[in-house]
């Protein structure tokens, strides 16, 4: 039987990459250190064996990797005004705990590690879709560390000989994403807000848009690539995306919709560090591992909301 390490578990990616093993009857490990993931978030993860611990702790990787075949590694401090505000602490947890994941799986026999990129590495350059031949081109902090950590997946692979595969992931969301934290995403904190009938804020003029990419789509990919041929996507980098994009106010419009929020947002200062639009080219992880979006925007959006809902 395969044996699956979920990193980041109580994130909302990582609980929902759990929760599609176990619904398939795997057996699943998962670790979280509660930095920013959620002990609620393992709700419904009972049959999984888990750890508490931080992946900067090289005895917690070694502890977590022991026995695994396959790693799919969602852990990260994911956001870039956090990386803004503290990028040592966004180096530590995102580069220093993916090389000492990688060194441990390596130690233990590990067949593959699938590595949770960001669409981020793509930086502010004006071509659009994003493809994978592109040069890369970090702006913020966070834009770096997860492209270090992809350089390492392709360095344990070159080197080592580990299989490893990195999906870029375009601005995921969906249920149990953490709306509470200004460093959350922008859709868990809008519905948030406008659910309770308080006013969200854009920064920027609202144009600004995003491949916002709903949450089953990125399970799918990543159990795509878990099954995939080593010889085909070893080594590899694709984007995760829907391949398609929307602006900030067409978001706040769709999401007035839904909610019902009757208000206007504000609209404050642009932050640092982010990028102007992002879009996918969706071709390639087509192409290596037959992935097509399955949820698109709309219904993605609407989901999230009744689940935000149910949960208010
Ligand atoms: C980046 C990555 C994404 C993922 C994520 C992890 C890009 C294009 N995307 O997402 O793939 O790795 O980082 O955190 O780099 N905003 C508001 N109001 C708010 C909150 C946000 O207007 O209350 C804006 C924000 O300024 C930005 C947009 O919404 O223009 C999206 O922000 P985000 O933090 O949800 O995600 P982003 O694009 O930084």
């Amino acid at each position: 039987m395969t044996q699956y390490l979920v990193t980041g578990v109580a994130g909302f990616i990582g609980r929902s990459i759990a929760a599609a093993l176990l619904a398939r009857g795997e057996s699943v490990r998962g670790v979280d250190s509660f930095i920013t993931g959620k002990r609620a978030n393992l709700a419904g993860l009972e049959a999984m064996d888990f750890i508490v611990g931080d992946l900067t702790d090289p005895a917690v990787c070694e502890r977590a990797s022991a026995g695994v075949e396959i790693v799919f590694h969602e852990a990260a401090l994911a956001s870039v005004p956090r990386s803004v505000a503290d990028p040592v602490n966004t180096n530590r947890n995102c580069v220093d705990a993916t090389l000492n994941l990688l060194v441990a799986a390596r130690a233990a026999g590990v067949r593959r590690v699938i590595y949770a990129g960001s669409s981020s590495v793509y930086g502010d350059t004006p071509t659009l879709p994003k493809h994978e031949e592109m040069s890369p081109n970090p702006v913020s902090p966070y834009a770096v560390a997860k492209l270090a950590g992809e350089h390492y997946m392709r360095s344990f692979t070159r080197v080592y000989g580990l299989e490893t595969v990195t999906l870029r992931y375009f601005n995921v969301f969906g249920p149990y994403q953490d709306p509470t934290s200004h460093y959350s995403g922008v859709l868990a904190i809008f519905c948030r807000k406008m659910l309770a009938g308080e006013q969200p804020t854009i920064f920027g003029d609202g144009e600004q848009s995003r491949d916002f990419t709903y949450i089953e789509n990125v399970v799918q990919g990543n159990l795509l690539a878990a099954a995939a041929p080593a010889d085909k996507v070893s080594g590899r980098v694709m984007n995760t995306a829907t391949g398609s994009a929307i602006t900030l106010n067409q978001t706040f419009e769709m999401l007035s919709g839904l909610t019902g929020y009757r208000g206007k947002p504000a609209y404050a200062e642009p932050r640092q560090g982010d990028i102007r639009n992002s879009l996918a080219d969706i071709r390639l992880a087509g192409e290596l591992l037959g992935y097509a979006p399955e949820v698109d925007f709309r219904e993605g959006l609407r989901r999230t909301v009744e689940w935000y809902r149910q949960g208010a």
